[in-house]
């Protein structure tokens, strides 16, 4: 039953990202809903717009601290959380921000491993996965 619903579940997610990757044509952006950001010097840049993070995947360096710069670029408020998996232990909880603000969300140090990301106000629409290696 549960992988059940799981199939559901990616099945209504690839179907949205679909819908919004066409309506996002002609925008110039062929990553919208996908794309992977890289810890640089202990820093990323994450945006959203469109009920959609500008990546998928943030990759990070094991035992490194770092810090998300992270832009709201939409009407709709987001923030950015992290947790050990979907439904897991929180991590870190960033500040949900207005359209048009900056936050930024520190994380502490990680082990090496596959950690969820998401914007707890539209987790259906907006989420990733946080890669820790080293
Ligand atoms: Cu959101």
């Amino acid at each position: 039953m549960v992988l059940t619903s799981v199939i559901a579940l990616v099945a209504l997610m690839a179907a949205c990202s679909s819908a919004s990757e066409s309506a996002a044509d002609g925008d110039g952006g062929d990553n919208t809903g996908g794309g992977t950001i890289a810890v640089t010097d202990g820093a990323a840049e994450l945006s959203a717009a469109d009920i959609a993070f500008d990546a998928n995947v943030i990759q990070a360096v094991a035992g490194e601290a770092f810090t998300i710069t992270f832009t709201n670029n939409d009407s709709a408020p987001h923030n950015v959380a992290i947790y050990t998996e979907e439904g897991g232990e929180e991590i870190v909880v960033g500040d949900v921000i207005d359209g048009g603000a900056t936050t930024e969300v520190q994380v502490d140090a990680l082990e090496a491993g596959e950690y969820f990301f998401v914007c707890d106000i539209h987790p259906g629409e907006m989420s990733g996965s946080v890669v820790v290696e080293g």
